[in-house]
Formats: C-alpha cells, structure tokens, sequence
C-alpha cells in the first residue's frame, strides 16, 4: 500500500481504536508516511463505537489532519435474541484471560441495551460510490463495511480493496481458530470475503509478527519497534 500508484487510491480506515493501541498505532503510522485516509469509520470491538470515535477525532486533531470520522455499528451483523445469547454462552465459557474486549459478559451495554447505531456504514457506501478506486482498511471487526457493500451491489466493489486484520495462520488470540476481529463478528467477515473486491488480503499475523506486539506490556512501555511513536502517542493519549 506504499507505491506511488497506490498513494493515489482514496484510503477509508475502519477502526475500533483506543488508547494507544494497535490501531492507533496504525492510524498514526498512515499519518506520518504520509497516507491520510479520506474518510475513518469506527465500529465497537475494543470499546463502543461511540468512545472509539472520540479516540479517532482527538488523534486526528493532534495531528492537525481533518479528517472526517463518523460513527458507527455498535453491535454485530447478525444480533437478534438466539444469536446473541449462543453467543454469550461461548464468550463465558472461554478461559478468564482471553481478550474479548467489549464482548465480556459483564458488559451490559453491549449485550443487552439497545445503543443506536451511527451513520457510518451509509456514509462509507457513498464513500466508495464516489470514489474511484479505493483502499479499505478494516482492523475492527467488519460490521460496517459488511452493511455497506449491501448497498453497494457487485459494480460498486469491483474496483476496490479490501485489507483487513482479521485471520490467524498459527492460531487465533480469541480461540484456537479465531482471532478478535473474526469472532466478534463472523458473519460480516464472511460478507466482506465473499463481494467481489478487485483485491484482499491481510491478517493479524503481520502485526504480531512485523512490530513484534506479542511481546509488549498493557501500556506498551516495551514496545521496541519505535519507542519516538509511543512517546508522542502517549502525549496525546
Ligand atoms: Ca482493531
């Protein structure tokens, strides 16, 4: 995604950052190659779209970028009554130290408040209805690109990229197959596979492999990669 050819394509970051995580880790470094994305969506996954969507603005402020980012889903493609509760039922059951994020159990406004959904999802559709040629970059899980492509029909993807972290080659860090963003919700990511972009690719793998995040702490203080990024991300935490 560095060619120059590339850096011509519109770029849209789905997000469901926080803090100083992996995903404001990739938000910052697409700042400062420079690729700005044109547009950021953010999705519940880490915390609730809303907070996330207060994370992406205060980044994109302290970088001095104007970027628009709009709110999204805050629950799975696929929620009714069973399905939530099969899925409620296999959460609790996973090992305590697993990393479920905003899908643990005692997160009553996850699984049971009705929590409106923002806008995201129409506004990534008329994103990509407009553009070109874009770069979609989905490192959350992918329930607002799965409800835009179902607006967009088979024409409107074909001339679009998908990139996404979202696989597992060794194993997952939810369960032995799957990794956050795949479990969080399976249903958008199989949507999202099966349109017809004119590429995709991507998987977790990169990240814990290229920037080593296996081995860093909570607060990312071992972090070795580029300490510089860390120090700036936490002033602006
Ligand atoms: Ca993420």
């Amino acid at each position: 995604m560095s060619s120059e050819q590339d850096t011509e394509r519109d770029l849209i970051v789905d997000t469901d950052t926080l803090g100083i995580n992996d995903d404001a880790l990739a938000l910052h470094y697409l700042f400062a190659l420079p690729r700005v994305p044109h547009l950021i969506t953010t999705v519940f996954g880490n915390t609730t779209a809303a907070i996330s969507t207060e994370h992406a603005r205060t980044l994109t402020r302290d970088h001095l970028l104007d970027v628009d980012v709009v709110h999204g889903c805050e629950k799975p493609l696929w929620w009714h009554t069973p399905v939530r509760e099969e899925v409620r039922g296999i959460v609790a059951a996973l090992p305590a130290a697993t990393y479920v994020a905003a899908l643990r159990t005692d997160n009553d406004g996850f699984w049971d408040a009705d929590v409106a959904d923002g806008s995201a999802p129409a506004v990534l559709a008329a994103a990509l209805t407009r553009s070109e040629g874009s770069d979609v970059l989905g490192i959350g899980p992918l329930t607002n690109i799965a409800r835009a492509l179902r607006g967009l029909g088979a024409s409107g993807v074909a001339r679009h990229r998908l990139w996404i972290a979202g696989g597992s080659i060794r194993s997952g860090n939810v369960t032995e197959c799957a990794e956050f963003n795949a479990f969080a919700d399976p249903e958008a990511l199989q949507e999202c596979l099966s349109a017809g972009w004119e590429a995709n690719g991507g998987r977790i793998d990169v990240t814990a492999e290229e920037l080593s995040l296996h081995r860093c702490g909570s607060d990312y203080s071992d972090y070795e990669a580029w300490p510089e990024l860390v120090s700036r991300l936490k002033d602006i935490r």
